[in-house]
């Protein structure tokens, strides 16, 4: 049984989702003295056998805080919703819930109004590899430096933490972009499925591995991208450039018709790179694109 004789911080958690479960979990693991509040009571029942403190309704969990005061629900609205009209004076409250930078920026000022610290998180992980560190799993944070270093050992119990900045809209910013990058990747990854369905003696699982593969010998492009936006030269070290990346698209596009698929998930991509091949910059690498996308 968890108790508070322990030189462990105490934790406060509001919502056990999926997430908000697996974080409770790495904190009993860890030691962590563990109160625990959730809009629907009975998923704080087994956490409650396993050692954590059930709280009646959020003020309660909230009154009992020594430490960071952790939310981990739904989104932004939820946040409100759950610490509407509760004291706040001089609590450290760190939020893991996804939202966007802006709502990000707007909950700090909110708790900061109430006297609270803020925190915000974006978890770049999934439920199975918190509380597992060989899997890679860490959190985005930024906001108040010095609740961060404070509450640090803590916050590392589940996952890795990375602070990225006192803006705290960053956390959310690189949440989201690297979110959004997946995004695309599934969209790519849902295409070449659907090329390759039709041929009932292709082996998916081996046809997994080449692509598995493949992702990841191309994702080092990243690193040529960004140096093209810091030089800003997005000539400096192309091998593959717009221009013969565009004239491939057409037999992309074929191969779609012949095997009978959709190509919506790549046309606008496609649309971007022969805009700026067409613009006279069929030289430069994929840093070009960019800028089209922010309408500059
Ligand atoms: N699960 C995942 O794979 C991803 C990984 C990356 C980070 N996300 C974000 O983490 C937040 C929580 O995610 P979750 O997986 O725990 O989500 P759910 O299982 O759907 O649980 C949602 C909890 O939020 C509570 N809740 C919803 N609305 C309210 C409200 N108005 N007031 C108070 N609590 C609310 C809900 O309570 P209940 O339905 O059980 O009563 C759950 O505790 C999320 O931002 C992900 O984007 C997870």
């Amino acid at each position: 049984m968890n108790t508070h004789t322990t030189s462990k911080t105490h934790i406060t958690l509001l919502g056990l989702g999926d997430m908000g479960t697996a974080l409770a979990r790495a904190w009993l693991a860890a030691g962590h003295p563990l109160t625990v509040w959730n809009r629907t009571a009975a998923k704080a029942g087994a956490l409650a056998a396993e050692g954590a403190r059930a709280a009646g309704g959020p003020a309660e969990a909230v009154a009992a805080a020594t430490g960071p005061v952790v939310l981990c629900l739904l989104d932004d609205a939820s946040v409100g919703e759950a610490l509407d009209g509760i004291d706040l004076n001089g609590r450290d409250v760190v939020n893991l819930t996804t939202g966007t930078p802006a709502e990000a920026k707007r909950r700090a000022r909110w708790a900061e109004e109430r006297g609270a610290r803020f925190l915000d998180g974006g978890i770049m992980a999934i439920p199975p590899m918190i509380g597992r560190p060989e899997t890679g799993g860490y959190v985005f944070y930024s906001g108040d430096l010095g609740l961060f270093e404070r509450h640090r050992e803590a916050l590392e119990a589940p996952a890795g933490a990375k602070f990225v900045g006192e803006d705290p809209g960053r956390a959310a910013l690189h949440d989201i972009a690297l979110l959004s990058a997946m995004t695309g990747m599934f969209a790519g990854i849902t295409h070449a499925f659907a090329l390759v369905r039709p041929e009932k003696d292709l082996d998916q699982a081996g046809f997994a591995t080449l692509l598995a593969e493949w992702l990841g010998a191309m994702a080092g492009a990243v690193h040529g991208v960004a140096a093209q936006l810091e030089s800003g030269d997005y000539t400096e070290g192309v091998t593959s450039n717009l221009a013969m990346m565009a004239a491939a698209n057409a037999t992309f596009l074929a191969t779609a018709e012949e095997q009978s698929v959709d190509s919506r998930l790549l046309t606008p991509y496609m649309e971007l790179m022969s805009r700026r091949v067409a613009q006279g910059h069929g030289d430069e690498g994929l840093a070009g694109t960019v800028g089209l996308l922010r309408g500059e």
